[in-house]
């Protein structure tokens, strides 16, 4: 201590309280205590820059995870306006949907250390629309809470709860998003007022910021590196790492969880369209060969590129007679689970860089990779990219 901006002491108050009434004397203990929120960091300027990095957090997640959502299940007015360029975008967005997620879990609770003395504010309620704004707080924390820890677990495969996460996950989103919006607005003049640094500014603010982003810069740093490249040496707590799996690539599902560790020795793939036919692996490698850099982007956060080579989709497609148009959908080998059944818009099936891959990085497919064939297109989410293909149509 001893620094300029701390000439002022630390005066015994509860900084947001200053002109409430305090609680009757027998309810003047616990947290109700006058001056047991002594630290002058409950305050609204720390409120004000912490909400400001976890906006920004969280709106980078809720855009990139809208986007995620979108690609997955398009509405059908939007899936062939979805452009299948650039190869790297849903490993850009994915990335930073979990980056952004995970950064603003201890962004939420220095934000939420900094307010919790207004949970004992007095009276607790003051009017019908303080009520309802504390009824929206409520579920703002809940939403964001809820939201926050659903989506780490995903990227763990762990769901300790008996609802389905996508679609939770996915109005979550929406409701923490909107209630966020609320917030803001309800907020505005506060907001406004503790905008700018205050001169002095407060050293004791100061270093409690920096913890903060030290924090998130140590989450960040050290799980990143499963989707980002050169972050990979330090990507010591994500759940994946991205060369660590047979033929250097991860797996989610693997060959013997889906019931095709061995694929049947009769395979062929089926393509149906105007003109509909049947082709052996044989008959598959002897059609022209091409290879595509491209990356498996799971919508868990990691993510990992391969060289893959294999026929175009196009071509099987304009050799069933399809049109350019055509909407593909591709069937796996895979008895059930909810992969097994994938729709691509013609704008995927048609570039020249998606592919039936039959080979990853010079070498077979393996049957965790998706033996016989596997789809591998770009700009597309991990669970869309099918492993185990035995037939295609055109729609
Ligand atoms: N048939 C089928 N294809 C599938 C899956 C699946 O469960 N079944 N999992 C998908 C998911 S979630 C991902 S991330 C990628 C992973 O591909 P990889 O195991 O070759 O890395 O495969 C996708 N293809
Ligand atoms: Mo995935």
């Amino acid at each position: 201590m001893g620094n300029v901006d701390e000439d002022t002491p630390a005066p015994r108050r509860r900084p947001y309280d200053l002109t409430l009434p305090t609680p009757p004397d027998a309810l003047r203990r616990g947290p109700l205590r006058e001056g047991t929120f002594s630290s002058r960091l409950h305050d609204p300027r720390t409120a004000v820059v912490l909400g400001r990095w976890l906006g920004a957090a969280l709106l980078t997640c809720f855009l990139t995870g809208l986007f995620s959502h979108l690609v997955q299940d398009p509405p059908p007015w939007l899936a062939d306006r979805l452009p299948s360029r650039p190869a790297i975008g849903y490993q850009v967005t994915q990335g930073l949907h979990v980056i952004s997620g995970i950064a603003a879990i201890p962004l939420l609770g220095a934000k939420l250390w900094t307010v919790y003395p207004k949970l004992f504010e007095w009276p607790p309620v003051r009017s019908v629309l303080h009520a309802l704004e504390r009824l929206g707080i409520a579920v703002l924390v809940g939403a964001m809470l809820l939201e926050l820890f659903t989506g780490l677990f995903n990227t763990l495969q762990w769901y300790p709860w008996p609802f389905p996460f996508r679609q939770t996950h996915f109005w979550l989103g929406w409701l923490a998003t909107g209630g966020l919006l609320l917030h803001v607005a309800a907020k505005a003049p506060l907001i406004g007022q503790h905008w700018r640094r205050p001169r002095p500014g407060l050293a004791q603010r100061r270093a409690f910021l920096t913890a903060v982003g030290a924090s998130v810069a140590a989450v960040t740093v050290t799980t990143a590196g499963q989707s980002v490249p050169w972050l990979r040496a330090l990507d010591l707590l994500a759940p994946r790492r991205p060369g660590l799996g047979p033929q250097g690539l991860p797996v989610n599902r693997t060959a013997a969880q889906a019931g095709t560790a061995a694929a049947p020795a009769d395979w062929r793939l089926r393509v149906d369209g105007p003109q509909p036919y049947e082709l052996t692996m044989d008959q598959l490698l002897a059609m022209p060969q091409h290879e595509a850099d491209l990356p498996i982007a799971c919508v868990e956060g990691w993510s990992a590129s391969a060289r893959w080579s294999g026929v175009r989709v196009a071509d099987l497609l304009a050799r069933a007679g399809a049109p350019a148009s055509a909407r593909l959908r591709v069937t796996s080998l895979e008895a059930d689970g909810p992969y097994r059944v994938m729709d691509m818009p013609a704008t995927y099936a048609r570039d020249p860089l998606t592919l039936l891959a039959l080979r990853v990085n010079g070498e077979v497919l393996a049957p965790d990779h998706g033996y016989p064939a596997r789809i591998i297109a770009p700009n597309r989410p991990g669970v869309l990219q099918t492993k185990w293909v035995a037939r295609m149509e055109a729609l």
